[in-house]
């Protein structure tokens, strides 16, 4: 609404200018007409990042008790302004552990009191975005890493944020549409199961109309596992991703694959996507409530005899990798210490054992199968990008943390993780974290995972063009199907 109203409001400006005989609205008036944090983002924008380290020179020798303050959902922040602080002198940040108020017993992560620089990472989900809104009119934040542009995407056309886009996006490694809003990680979504599914349904997991269909179908898939899109709104986004123009032919494709003739339009669908969306959603038979659980827990713990497709976030590998547990491997009630097995999946022969890993059994993340050959799509692909906040006391230091978040070595000393290595044993990127510039060629993926470039390709895209402007009447038709299923 208020975008509408902006732009009227501008179209009248130069229909008044125009009428007392200035010029044509050009560039460089449009950006006279930019004040406070639009203004500094826009000039920030132009500017080299040696000048921009000057420009947040400045602004702490104007403000020198000042502290600069970072908002967003991830400890990753934290990272990255440790690589800030590192870089530039003038920004000061560390972290010591003290016993926790609340219980003594264990410690807690606390800012050394010299810091001119805070992060707060403690919001969850889209609390962050409802806070945002405060700096229409009044200070709350500089930077902020925030997910979905669906939701957010009215925050930049109200002004509640700006885009900064660094000069040398280019050579980043950046494509344009990486740009807008600008990319901080990206993250995904996927289908995946457990290594024991193949065994347990006599299935692969290969085509995308599995989960969607009816029994009717040869190959259905009835046990499926999803986190409610009415709270959990990165998966609404994904399932309205589903109906974009762009995604359809990989959708219709799949379903004359699976089906052996091709989609048409009828009475009840005006898309393959809007179809698939609508049975896939009447055939989920569990609402899971935390991606982490589901991978870290359920899937092993409890249905390992249960053959389900479960749908989250591949991030969650980071938690599955620290969870053991013995398991009835032979069936017979007991989870007895000698108890192994072996299972082939999908070609791949995996042998667990409950003397494994010390004693404790097995971890869950060595049962999670997520990398399938599906047709179709292997789940959704988003970003958290990097925001900076209207009414920002640090503008040009918050798109200095937002450039240097691009950097390959600032992303690698914030992401990879030695528990999850590469092939040969080198600590390394993270499944599910995704670096959004080009990496360089001794760029180290966890064992087994995908290049965020194969990621993309196989996963539907969060598309911020598409995104934007998606219809509410749309998200409701979809909230209302899944209360009906859920009734
Ligand atoms: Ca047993």
């Amino acid at each position: 609404m208020k975008k509408k109203f902006s732009v009227l409001a501008v179209a009248l400006l130069s229909m008044a200018l125009a009428s007392c005989g200035g010029s044509p609205t050009d560039e460089s008036e449009e950006s006279e007409e930019l004040t406070g944090t639009a203004l500094a983002v826009s000039l920030a924008s132009k500017m080299t990042k040696e000048e921009l380290a000057e420009a947040s020179k400045a602004e702490f020798e104007a403000n020198p008790t000042g502290k600069f303050k970072v908002v967003g959902l991830t400890s990753v922040l934290k990272s990255i302004a440790k690589t800030v602080a590192k870089d530039y002198e003038w920004i000061r940040y560390g972290t010591h552990k003290e016993p926790d108020p609340k219980d003594p017993s264990k410690e807690i992560e606390v800012e050394d009191a010299d810091s001119n620089v805070t992060v707060n990472n403690s919001y969850k989900d889209y609390a962050l975005l409802e806070a945002l809104n405060v700096a229409e009119n009044t200070y709350f934040a500089d930077y902020a890493l925030v997910q979905d542009v669906r939701y957010f995407s009215s925050h930049m056309e109200d002004g509640i944020t700006h885009n900064f886009v660094p000069s040398d996006w280019r050579a980043i490694g950046l494509q344009e549409e990486d740009t807008l809003p600008l990319k901080g990680v990206h993250f995904n979504k996927l289908f995946w199961t457990n290594t024991n599914f193949e065994k347990v349904t006599h299935k692969k997991l290969y085509n995308i109309w599995q989960v969607a269909g009816t029994d009717a179908d040869a190959d259905h898939l009835s046990k499926v596992s999803f986190q409610d899109a009415t709270t959990e709104q990165i998966n609404m986004s994904f399932l309205v991703t589903a109906y974009s123009p762009k995604e359809q032919k990989r959708i219709e494709d799949a379903y004359e694959a699976y089906y052996g003739r091709k989609w048409a339009a009828s009475g009840d669908y005006k898309s393959a996507g809007e179809q698939w969306v609508d049975e896939f959603i009447k055939n989920i038979s569990r609402w899971h409530s935390s991606d982490g659980t589901a991978m870290k827990q359920t899937q092993l713990e409890s249905d390992w005899n249960e053959g389900y497709v479960y749908y989250g976030a591949f991030a969650k590998m980071k938690d599955a990798v620290k969870n053991y547990y013995k398991v009835d491997l032979n069936g017979d009630g007991t989870k007895d210490d000698d108890e192994t097995y072996t299972v082939e999946c999908d070609g791949v022969n995996y042998e667990y054992s409950n003397a494994n890993n010390s004693g404790k059994g097995t971890r869950a993340m060595d049962t999670v199968k997520w990398d399938w050959n599906i047709a179709g799509f292997n789940g959704y692909m988003y970003c958290m990008d990097s925001q900076i906040i209207n009414k920002a006391e640090f503008p040009y230091t918050a798109c200095l943390f937002a450039r240097v978040m691009l950097e390959e070595e600032a992303y690698t000393t914030a992401i990879y993780n030695s528990s999850n290595p590469d092939a040969a044993g080198n600590a390394a990127n993270q499944y599910g974290y995704y670096y959004p510039g080009t990496a360089s060629s001794d760029f180290r993926y966890a064992k087994g995972d995908w290049t965020k470039e194969v990621h993309i390709r196989k996963e539907l895209n969060e598309d911020y063009d598409y995104l934007k402007d998606v219809s509410p009447i749309l998200v409701n038709k979809i909230q209302t199907l899944i209360a009906t299923v859920k009734a």
